[in-house]
């Protein structure tokens, strides 16, 4: 087996890169970020994911490289970032196109380029292929596109990366089947073999199939609010029905992933992806629908004072410590709009300050407020309500189940 170059050692290509490695095949993981690069080759993992530590030991056992530079090679794994422009809600193809570019300065001839970044249907066809062809490169004879999307969650991405079956999207079936040799390398999973659009279509319509889901139970909380019944006991029956499974409502629809790939379908199609613009606006409400629970408890409780609100959870959602699209940062902004000045903010994953008045210390945090606003369900939490429950408590994730304790 070849050597794969790895391009993006992010949250998905880092795990992905130490999988291959740990399976006897010979990796190269490239990033252009000298200090992550740096970071890794002193043996340091620059986050942190159940699992990880011991995989980045094997990994390095068997010889995992770490650079800046793109390796000389037939095959890469492009996992670089695809954020979406947010004035027109497109997908910006920025770092994909230039890993491609500098990729096609380096490859062998008949290289395969597999690209794992969530990507727009068509994203392909209309940024790739002209980005190879402008280069005098003939797809499909000097070099060969698949997208493989990836699927794995942070928090379990480990057993994830051997356990889900995955998407193998090619121009050509014998291309497919080889990646597909290499993927088995350690995905034990169906690995299913399609065209390119397809399994760029079908990647974007699994998070926005979630982001509508968890739509529709965040419009039953704010209606059941309203009229005072428990949303979360209606979704458990209504999910007793052999058809229905209803998501959980939260504060918000956080992550790089739900938060960002419905907006390719609505940015692509501003006519037709009526149902999935919606659900988005629901999503992105949520963090407004908790101010207005906060203020709605402190008349309650008689004016508390803005100072002693602390909020609990930084990182968009349980035992990880990544904060991109956190509906916590959303509230904190709306927080900020509206003069809330001098909340206190704490989360257990968060080691670095990012944000005002955030704490580094649970029990100095619990000294300083009065309500706590629960917006993440880290595992620290829920075994700790002997400490919290002196506190006006507003759980937006529904981990303790007593009537003290405010919902959504
Ligand atoms: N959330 C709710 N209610 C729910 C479930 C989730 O409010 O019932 C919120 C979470 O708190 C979080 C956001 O939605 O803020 C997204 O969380 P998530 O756990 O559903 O998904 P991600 O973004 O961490 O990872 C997803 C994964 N998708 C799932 O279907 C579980 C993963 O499989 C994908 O690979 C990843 O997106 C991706 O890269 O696309």
């Amino acid at each position: 087996m070849s050597l794969i170059n790895v391009i993006g050692l992010g949250y998905i290509g880092l795990p992905t890169a130490l999988m291959f490695a740990k399976n006897g095949v010979e990796v190269v993981g490239t990033d252009l970020n000298e200090k992550l690069v740096t970071s890794l080759l002193e043996g340091q993992l620059t986050f942190e994911e159940d699992g990880m530590v011991e995989l980045f030991r094997i990994a390095q056992k068997n010889g995992i490289i770490f650079s800046t530079k793109y390796q000389k090679t037939d095959i890469y794994i492009v996992a670089v970032p695809t954020p979406y422009i947010k004035s027109n809600k497109k997908l910006d193809p920025q770092y994909v196109i230039q890993a491609i570019d500098q990729i096609l300065d380096v490859c062998d001839k008949g290289a395969i380029i597999i690209i794992e970044s969530t990507i727009s249907p068509g994203a392909i066809d209309k940024y790739v292929r002209p980005t190879i062809e402008k280069k005098d490169v003939v797809i499909g004879k000097d070099i060969h596109l698949v997208h493989a999307p990836e699927r794995i969650i942070p928090g379990n991405m480990i057993y994830e990366l051997e356990y889900n079956a995955r998407t193998i999207g090619a121009d050509d079936i014998s291309i497919a089947k080889r990646v597909k040799t290499l993927y088995s390398k350690f995905c034990k999973a169906e690995i299913v073999l399609t065209d390119i659009v397809s399994a760029e279509m079908s990647k974007v319509v699994e998070n926005t199939y979630r982001d509508i889901n968890i739509a529709f139970a965040n419009e039953l909380a704010k209606i059941c609010r309203k009229d005072n019944m428990n949303v979360y006991e209606i979704i458990r029956i209504a999910n007793k029905h052999p058809r229905v499974n209803i998501l959980q409502p939260g504060p918000g629809v956080g992550g790089h992933c739900i938060s960002v790939d419905p907006w390719f379908l609505v940015g692509d199609y501003p006519d037709l992806a009526n149902l999935i613009l919606e659900a988005r606006k629901i999503n992105d409400s949520m963090p407004v629908h908790v101010l207005d629970r906060i203020k709605q408890l402190m008349k309650e409780y008689n004016e508390i004072d803005i100072s002693k609100i602390g909020i609990y959870g930084l990182s968009y959602k349980e035992n990880v410590d990544d904060t991109r699209e956190s509906p916590t940062l959303q509230l904190l902004d709306k927080m900020k709009d509206n003069l809330f000045l001098g909340v206190k903010v704490y989360d257990p994953f968060i080691r670095e300050p990012m944000v005002e008045n955030q704490f580094m210390n649970f029990d100095e945090f619990l000294n300083e407020i009065e309500i706590l606003v629960i917006m993440t369900a880290h595992d620290h939490i829920k075994s700790k309500f002997d400490l919290i429950e002196n506190k006006i408590i507003l759980d937006t994730r529904n981990i303790f189940n007593c009537s003290e304790v405010h919902k959504l």
